[in-house]
């Protein structure tokens, strides 16, 4: 049986388990505590070890590809000026969607007694603070702000100084190797943590955790439709001049793949030949637009990340202010550049979101039963963006 199948089997088993247990408080905290409660914490602590590590290695493998001056050139800025520009529309979809729609508001309520939040500083105070005096502490109390910081700055000194470092970026790749090794491993116990997720969060609540998380899932996939029909429609249509329903049956054979596999990366060589082929995208644009593109742009992801965490603000009542939405779009933003194209790892990246607006990491519990399945969604999407990128600049290149 597919991984997927277990995560959905899981998914299904705890919310029968927490159905049939809600109404019975005693019972459930008995199983509760000696089950659910240790299976599920093991997982989130499993994701929450991976965390900085991904966080340091990602960036800085991001910000060195891109950083380096002889990749870029006009291409490279053309290429990398629309990743950017269609991440910060997405995550201005996603939030705005996820903050008037209000999944995370009906009677699903999880107590603030767990939940140390406090309103993130103002702006300015932000943007000082990312700079850290202390970047190992920084790592050591989860400042992901500042550790997302201290990895461009060494992502770009690794860039500036090429061959001199390449011992430093073998290391670093080979850690990347490593780390996604782990998010695989770990990825193969999340049916008994979805299991066990949901069954607490639906014995202790009851079906309103069940009609939250149905609300969640509908704004993520609502706010892909609309990225994808509205926000790259448009792009290729006016950018690339290329009519966007062609464009979505031309690339759609890609997006299948990637719907399948959950991984941008797995997906590439079918990305890269289908715009190729069918969207008659020049192999010199494809071939640096869409491996960039599958490593560091992913709108999809940007838009689970940015409906996630208004969702869970949302479920603890908390309400986000400018400045802590402005850092959930800055962290997002470079969360979809650090994750990497395989299964899992945008809700790994989800923990630096709610660690930088001070949201309880353990939250990604109310998210994680459901997220396989929309990650096949914004995978579908992320190449997407890769391809639609690709039309434009090989319009503009009138390559
Ligand atoms: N599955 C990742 C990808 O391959 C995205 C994610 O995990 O959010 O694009």
């Amino acid at each position: 049986m597919s991984l997927t199948k277990k995560i959905l089997l899981g998914m299904f088993l705890g919310i029968v388990v927490g159905v049939a247990l809600n109404p019975f408080p005693e019972v459930f905290e008995g199983i509760n505590n000696y089950i659910l409660y240790p299976l599920g914490k093991i997982f989130v602590n499993l994701i929450k070890m991976l965390v900085v590590p991904i966080v340091v290695v990602s960036l800085i493998l991001g910000t060195a590809g891109i950083s380096d001056p002889k990749k870029l050139g006009r291409i490279g800025f053309k290429t990398i000026a629309f990743f950017l520009i269609t991440t910060t529309i997405a995550l201005v979809l996603a939030i705005g969607i996820a903050s008037v729609i209000q999944p995370g508001a009906g009677d699903f309520k999880l107590d603030g007694a767990t939940f140390e939040g406090r309103e993130a500083p103002p702006v300015i105070d932000t943007l000082i603070n990312i700079i850290p005096a202390n970047p190992f502490g920084a790592m050591v109390e989860g400042k992901m702000l500042q550790i997302i910081a201290f990895s461009i700055f060494i992502g770009f000194g690794m860039a500036r100084l090429g061959e001199k470092v390449n011992l430093v970026l073998r290391f670093v790749e080979q850690l990347n190797e490593v780390l996604m090794y782990l998010v695989q491993a770990i990825m193969k116990f999340a049916p008994y943590g979805a299991f066990a997720l949901i069954a607490t969060a639906i014995g202790s609540q009851g079906i309103d955790a069940i009609s939250a998380m149905g609300k969640y899932m509908f704004v993520v996939v609502l706010v892909l439709f609309i990225h994808l029909v509205f926000t790259y429609g448009s792009a290729v249509s006016l950018l690339g001049k290329f009519n966007p329903v062609k464009f979505i049956k031309g690339f759609y054979p890609a997006m299948i793949v990637a719907f399948s596999t959950s991984s941008s990366s797995a997906t590439l060589p079918v990305s890269m030949k289908t715009a190729q082929n069918n969207l008659k995208v020049p192999k010199s644009i494809s071939g640096f637009v869409q491996p960039l593109g599958a490593t560091i742009n992913m709108d999809g992801t940007a838009i689970m990340q940015g409906v996630a965490t208004i969702f869970i603000a949302q479920v603890y009542g908390v309400e986000l202010g400018l400045s802590a939405l402005l850092t959930v779009v800055l962290t997002a933003t470079l969360a979809s550049i650090g994750t990497a194209g395989v299964p899992g790892v945008g809700l790994i990246m989800l923990s630096m979101v709610l660690t930088s607006v001070g949201l309880p990491v353990e939250a990604i519990a109310l998210v994680l039963g459901v997220d396989r399945i929309l990650d096949m969604t914004r995978t579908a999407v992320n190449i997407t963006g890769d391809a639609a990128c690709a039309v434009i600049i090989s319009k503009s290149e009138k390559a």
